[in-house]
């Protein structure tokens, strides 16, 4: 089913109108309201009026998730705070998160967009969606949350966790359709065979799935024990969260990207030049409808290819191909988006610690592991196991307090982690997704 009929299924010379009708407005607005961008548009010698055609948008510098950064918290909005209505983060690169802000119209096209996502998965009013992603400032709770209720489905605000309960209101709600993270899915299945529960016999019948990377391996498995659909849905915070671009059922291959608010280019991440249709290349969109932060060539670091040949169920949209990874090293563990360089920050906030360290990163009983192996001075090595098991366990307290994530935590003695002589390699990922 296409939930926006008219907007899902323009002709290309349509589509490409409203979108240059948009980025002129856009890139005017963003020029007049935000000091970041008045900025770097005059120094690379541009103004909102040399936007004729949707090709002037490649004279545009990128933005990038330093300039978020640098502009943390609120530097970027374009309106003020009393329009304000939300704010969601992420990660950023040190500790940092990076912050995002939505008007009320923004929350109103952000559940339009869900919506769209769930009617492209099958969804109608007369589905019961588990929604499993996290409630709180991670997007993906709230974002999946509106957009079932836009879309008149009725929505179980589960959030992440509390797997048994998860697993006692699958069988006793009977929800059709469930959102997580793939890996969260395929846990859920290995505790329910714990339990005694099949679940292939429960009432679902679509998972909606994404937030982290995933191959077409692992939606065969859960296809496989779940008895499901499972389908890719893409999106990140600074865009504006889940439902930047969803896969349809009828296609199942690729994802739709919302073109009549997101323009998606594909560059190549060392140069910045464009990729064309068809080969990998980082992700770049510009949000052409977003009020409070508007980003104009945001950086994604995220890796894939468009798919421009038309699709199955009528969508005229662009697909973009299962992400096959970043170009930066950003880690997703359970869920949570992780840079070696914030844990590096809060190592070396605590005294004793060198700066050496090793992030393995592993996948157990379908649940992803993260252990810090990092090194300490020979008079901390070799003081009693005690107080060695002590550091080991504020550092975990620590890492888990900034970045919200669980790690195991290895103290080793002085020299004993590789050295490099180019590029620290600080993450080992030995999952095989
Ligand atoms: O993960 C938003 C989201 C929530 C998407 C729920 C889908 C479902 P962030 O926390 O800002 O937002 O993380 C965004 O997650 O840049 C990708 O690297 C990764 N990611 C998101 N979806 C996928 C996917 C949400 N389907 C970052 N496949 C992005 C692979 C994904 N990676």
């Amino acid at each position: 089913m296409i939930y926006n009929e008219e907007f899902e299924t323009l002709p290309s010379e349509a589509l490409e109108a409203l979108q240059l009708k948009r980025l002129k407005q856009v890139v005017e607005r963003v020029y007049h309201t935000v000091g970041f961008y008045r900025r770097t548009y005059e120094n690379a010698g541009v103004v909102p009026e040399d936007i004729n055609s949707l090709d002037d948008l490649r004279t545009l510098p990128f933005t990038t998730k330093d300039d978020l950064k640098d502009n943390y918290p609120f530097g970027l909005f374009a309106v003020p705070m009393s329009n304000i209505v939300r704010l969601h983060a992420s990660s950023g690169t040190t500790g940092k998160p990076t912050v995002v802000g939505y008007t009320k119209r923004d929350i109103d096209t952000w559940s339009v967009l869900m919506a769209r996502s769930f009617a492209a998965a099958g969804l109608t009013k007369n589905d019961i969606v588990h929604n499993a992603y996290g409630y709180g400032l991670f997007t993906g709770g709230l974002g999946a949350h509106y957009g079932a209720e836009r879309l008149g489905a009725s929505v179980i605000p589960m959030s992440g966790g509390s797997t048994k309960k998860q697993l006692m209101i699958l069988q006793d709600f009977g929800p059709t359709a469930i959102c997580c993270t793939p890996s969260y899915l395929l846990h859920l299945a290995e505790q329910g065979r714990v339990m005694g529960i099949d679940v292939k016999s429960l009432n679902l019948r679509v998972g909606i799935l994404g937030a982290e990377p995933w191959s077409e391996r692992m939606r065969d498995e859960i296809e496989k024990r779940w008895d499901i659909k499972a389908l890719n849905i893409y999106g990140l915070s600074e865009i504006i969260g889940p439902g930047v671009a969803m896969e349809c059922l009828e296609g199942r291959s690729g994802m739709h990207v919302f073109e009549d608010h997101f323009i998606v280019e594909t560059i190549d991440p060392v140069t910045g030049a464009p990729v064309p249709p068809g080969e990998e290349g980082e992700l770049v969109f510009t949000t052409l409808t977003k009020e409070a932060c508007p980003l104009v060539r945001y950086r994604t670091r995220d890796m894939s290819r468009l798919i421009k040949e038309p699709c199955r169920c009528g969508r005229t949209l662009t697909r973009i191909a299962r992400l096959t990874g970043r170009s930066d090293d950003m880690i997703i563990v359970r869920g949570v988006n992780v840079f070696p360089s914030q844990i590096e920050s809060v190592l070396l906030g605590i005294e004793g610690l060198r700066p050496h360290y090793q992030l393995i990163v592993d996948r157990r009983k379908e649940l992803d592991t993260l252990e810090i192996q990092v090194e300490v001075g020979e008079e901390i090595f070799s003081d009693e196991v005690k107080v060695l098991q002590g550091l080991e366990r504020r550092i975990a307290r620590d890492v888990k307090d900034y970045l919200g994530v669980t790690a195991a935590v290895k103290l080793v003695g002085p020299g004993s982690l590789e050295r490099f002589e180019g590029k620290a390699k600080r993450v080992i990922d030995k999952r095989r997704i």
